[in-house]
């Protein structure tokens, strides 16, 4: 698959492909990235992308001509190798992205990513143009820069090959709906200044029955305590075991 990003910082996307368990989705070519920095379709002398806003108001506006110009020499460039797929805006204005959004998109043919600065995109760009808002969340960043690497990272990592135990997808927080249980591994027991800290006993037992109903039973408490709208999801969509059900009630819930 193949994602088109426009931005007017494509130098920050760059380290980001040779590192980590994603590196192998960028060399391997399942994932490919293509930049098209905006500023190469500015229309005047200046290289100017952004103006006031109409109205008047705080900060500027990114122009529409440089980024339909883009858009175009991406649509033109992407028809003739691959599916068009979405183009996505990043926006605090947006959807907020999800597991779920990340697996259909990894199934896909790529998307067309469009990075926003200042204030805004001009509207008639965005009512032309683009496919889906996507947000990071109800925090402010300074772009769509961070968000659009946030979506590549969640795809990149559910490529094929890229986790070393594929088993590691169906357990991550989310994919089942509740939150991931904690994790230990060596020292059995770690000298530390306010005393020794032990691994709970069960995990070190032998009984992958017992290890696998504690560790869901820890997910269990640790969702209902941090995020009791995953819990009431899961429970709405019919995930929750009789004993599951049966733990949650000896917690009171
Ligand atoms: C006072 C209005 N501000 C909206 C909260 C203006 C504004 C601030 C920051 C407009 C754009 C931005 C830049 N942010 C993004 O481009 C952005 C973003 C974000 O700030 N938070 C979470 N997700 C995203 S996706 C793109």
């Amino acid at each position: 698959m193949r994602f088109d990003v426009i931005t007017l910082f494509p130098e920050l996307f760059t380290p980001f492909q040779t590192v980590g368990v994603t590196r192998r989705a960028f060399e391997s070519g399942q994932v490919e990235l293509r930049f098209w920095p905006l500023r190469d379709f500015a229309a005047d002398t200046y290289r100017r992308v952004d103006d006031r806003p109409f109205g008047g108001g705080p900060g500027m506006v990114m122009l529409a001509e440089p980024l339909l110009k883009a858009l175009a020499a991406v649509r033109q460039a992407r028809a003739q190798v691959q599916a068009a797929g979405p183009v996505i805006h990043f926006s605090p204005v947006g959807q907020p992205i999800t597991q779920a959004l990340l697996r259909e998109l990894a199934q896909g043919p790529g998307a067309t990513l469009l990075c926003g600065r200042y204030e805004g995109i001009d509207q008639r760009v965005l009512d032309r143009e683009v496919d889906l808002e996507l947000s990071l969340g109800d925090f402010v960043l300074s772009g769509g820069e961070l968000p659009a690497l946030a979506l590549l990272d969640g795809i990149a990592r559910l490529q094929a090959g890229v986790l070393s135990d594929a088993r590691s997808h169906e357990q991550d927080s989310f994919e089942d709906g509740l939150l991931d249980c904690p994790h230990y591994s060596r020292p059995e027991v770690l000298a530390l200044p306010e005393g020794d800290q032990a691994v709970p006993a069960v995990l070190l037992s032998g009984h992958h029955a017992e290890i696998a109903r504690w560790r869901r039973e820890q997910s269990l408490a640790l969702t209902a305590q941090r995020r009791p709208d995953l819990l009431a999801a899961a429970r709405a969509a019919g995930r929750l075991s009789k004993a599951d059900e049966r733990f949650l009630q000896t917690l009171g819930l």
